[in-house]
């Protein structure tokens, strides 16, 4: 095992402040691993800051009417504040907008250009005339071919997880201007990843299916499977790193080719002001790369991001990515959009000297291999019933026994390698959990041992023996004083706020973790401690109840306006209006389609004929529910093939306030086939 560690995490979008959902996926985790390696004694560099480039960065600058540079500043500031006051020990919070990037970012773009790595495409492009701009990625909207969401980005469908191409949307908008747009040349230069599969296979498909995580590992092999194309590594757009060839004017990097390179610079960064050498944290094969990160980006750095390392020829591949699923919010997708979240600066405000409660909760419902969910209840049950009933509970009486028997200095004792063995098997549990990158299962080792703690305090009853038995309750509380200080060294990783108060009550100070996996006295006797001080306190219903609220009203909110809402489409004239036809119609019969998990097929009566409907609402709908249903549909769509299946006309429908969709009809029966209009 390698005795440097070079541990990323996802850079944070710099549009918005972080939530929950960012911190349990990703922050907090990463935090743990990189606090335990240093505690083994590794030679870690924590590595992160924020992405400052790409659409997300545009839109939301256009959106608050201000430029993308006071859009980043901005959230720079208040995400660097929030990781820091959560205790997430990056050794550097850079940005990808800092001079360091962009010069590492070109020489990387210039080697690859020079090794000749990248092919030169013209391609038609889509261009929005009235705004003047090419439209990549999520600047362009349409439907998606594979599930008829239509609120596809140009890049991806968020509903049904494909990735895009632009041109593969079924009537493209503009997000700029709502506008149809038009189809313009413009060269790019392109990464052939599928020169890279070969590697990639034997690196990631041969060489890690054991020790990767299997929802990394699947996603990776159904992508190899697929097979790669090559990706265009640079845009149209005015927003961004420069491409730094001669005629590359107008044009930057795309903003995936950038970010993970930002790695790299924010270590050159740190190094330089450490005295260290970067090269070594990426260029030397005894250093464990690992790179944490959302479900979400898992491409990007299990293959694109490799591609483009492999291609450069000087660096090392990651040793591990672990990708975390995501967390919800009250049973409800997190959204910024929707403002539906727990945001990072706000919780800090709410709850202050209560960090190690979130982190607390955050890892107990880590996200690791599905889905999970973060409530509010469930929140406080952690803090009252665990962190303060066991945890919290047993260090107090640890400390005030102390005080009040013995002047607060440990008593006279020893213990042996059997008393001792529940804070070693902790500490290894911790450590083959962490290994593993099995949050969850650390930290129910950890608290094991405060559990072990109260139960072993339960059976000794020191309060009963100080008098006829003075010896054994003095043993008894020496073991427990090891127990006691175990948890603090223990918990560091995961509670660095209270593992800091406790070790000062005991006034001890942080030991190797190696010391902890033996049979070590960790304090010892004649030692005095410090004042016995709550390390946790209740949280009351009173104030679960103000954030419960502050959700609702969130959710009313939201039913009276919608921040998402499209802008206003381009007018058009009566007469093209009069060019559609929309009928009511009858829904006759409704099925799934053979292995398409979202569509339905549909017979339907419309007054004028019977014809077939495929329409991507499985997930919404059982097909049953909806025969016999009056719905509108519109009936001169030039028909289309959907998995070999040609749908003849679209139903209208529209989203509900939870994201479920449903159908626009009419609010007493109707004839099939009258007009509406
Ligand atoms: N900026 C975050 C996201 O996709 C993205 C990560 C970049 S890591 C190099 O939400
Ligand atoms: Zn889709």
């Amino acid at each position: 095992m390698s005795n440097r560690k070079m541990i990323t995490a996802a850079l944070p979008y710099a549009n918005g402040p972080v939530h929950i959902g960012h911190l349990a996926g990703v922050y907090v985790p990463a935090d743990v691993y990189a606090r335990f390696q240093r505690r083994l004694g590794k030679d870690v560099a924590f590595i992160c800051g924020t992405d400052e480039h790409g659409i997300p960065i545009t839109i939301r600058a256009k959106k608050e009417g201000v430029t993308p540079q006071q859009i980043v500043d901005k959230y720079y500031g208040i995400i660097k504040k929030s990781f820091e006051d959560l205790g997430i020990s990056f050794d550097e919070f850079s940005r990808t907008t800092s001079p360091t990037h962009y010069e590492t970012s070109q020489d990387f773009f210039k080697t690859l250009y020079e090794k000749g790595k990248f092919t030169e495409e013209v391609s038609e492009q889509y261009y929005d005339e009235q705004a003047g701009e090419f439209l990549a990625d999520r600047y362009i909207v349409g439907t998606c071919p594979s599930c008829g969401n239509d609120g596809a980005y140009g890049d991806q469908c968020e509903k049904c997880g494909s990735t895009l191409s632009p041109t593969e949307l079924i009537n493209p908008k503009s997000a700029l201007s709502g506008n149809v747009p038009v189809l313009k040349e413009t060269k790019n230069w392109y990464l052939p990843l599928n020169d890279y599969e070969d590697f990639l296979n034997q690196w990631i498909i041969e060489g890690h299916k054991d020790d990767w995580k299997s929802n990394v590992y699947g996603q990776v092999k159904s992508w190899l499977n697929d097979g790669l194309k090559p990706r265009a590594m640079t845009r149209d757009l005015n927003w961004g790193v420069p491409v730094p060839l001669p005629n590359a004017e107008g044009k930057v990097m795309y903003v995936w080719f950038d970010a993970p390179i930002g790695y790299i610079s924010f270590t050159k960064e740190w190094a330089e002001k450490n005295g260290k050498n970067w090269k070594d944290y990426w260029q030397n094969e005894n250093t464990d790369l690992v790179h944490f990160i959302g479900k979400d980006n898992i491409v990007f750095h299990c293959i694109i991001f490799p591609a483009m390392m492999k291609a450069h020829g000087d660096y090392i591949m990651p040793s591990n990515v672990p990708a975390f699923e995501f967390l919800n919010l009250e049973n409800d997708k997190i959204s910024t959009s929707r403002n539906w979240a727990v945001w990072a600066h706000e919780y800090v405000a709410d709850f202050p000297g209560q960090q190690d409660v979130l982190r607390y909760a955050l890892l107990s419902s880590a996200p690791e291999t599905k889905d999970n969910n973060f409530t509010w209840k469930d929140f406080q049950t952690k803090n009252n019933s665990e962190l303060v009933g066991i945890f919290g509970n047993f260090i107090n009486r640890v400390a005030v026994l102390m005080h009040k028997y013995y002047n607060g200095v440990i008593p006279e004792g020893n213990a042996s390698a059997e008393e001792l063995a529940e804070i070693n098997k902790a500490a290894k549990e911790i450590h083959q959990s962490l290994e593993k990158y099995e949050f969850r299962n650390a930290l129910t080792a950890l608290m094991n041992l405060a559990r072990f703690g109260n139960q072993y305090l339960q059976t000794e009853e020191p309060w009963k023996n100080i008098k006829e038995n003075p010896e054994k309750a003095a043993h008894s509380l020496f073991i427990s004083a090891q127990i006691a200080v175990a948890l603090g060294q223990l918990s560091e990783p995961f509670l660095p706020f209270s593992s800091e108060k406790l070790l000062n009550m005991f006034q001890v100070e942080r030991q190797d973790w190696a010391t902890l996996e033996e049979a070590n006295i960790l304090i010892p006797s004649g030692h005095q401690i410090g004042e016995a001080t709550l390390l946790f306190s209740k949280i009351e219903d009173d104030v679960i109840d103000a954030q419960i609220q502050k959700l609702e009203n969130t959710k009313k909110a939201n039913k009276m306006t919608n921040p998402d809402a499209a802008a206003a489409k381009e007018e058009i004239s009566f007469d093209d209006f009069t060019k559609i036809d929309l009928r009511v119609a009858t829904i006759l019969e409704a099925e799934k389609v053979e292995k398409a998990d979202k569509l339905l097929k549909f017979k339907v009566d419309t007054g004028v004929d019977t014809r077939t409907v495929v329409s991507g609402v499985a997930e919404h709908f059982s097909p049953e529910e909806l025969i016999g249903k009056q719905v509108m549909i519109l009936l001169n769509l030039a028909p289309r093939k959907i998995r070999g299946i040609e749908s003849q006309g679209m139903f209208l429908l529209t989203e509900k306030p939870d994201g479920k969709l449903t159908f626009v009809t009419p609010d007493e029966a109707v004839k099939n086939g009258v007009q509406i209009g």
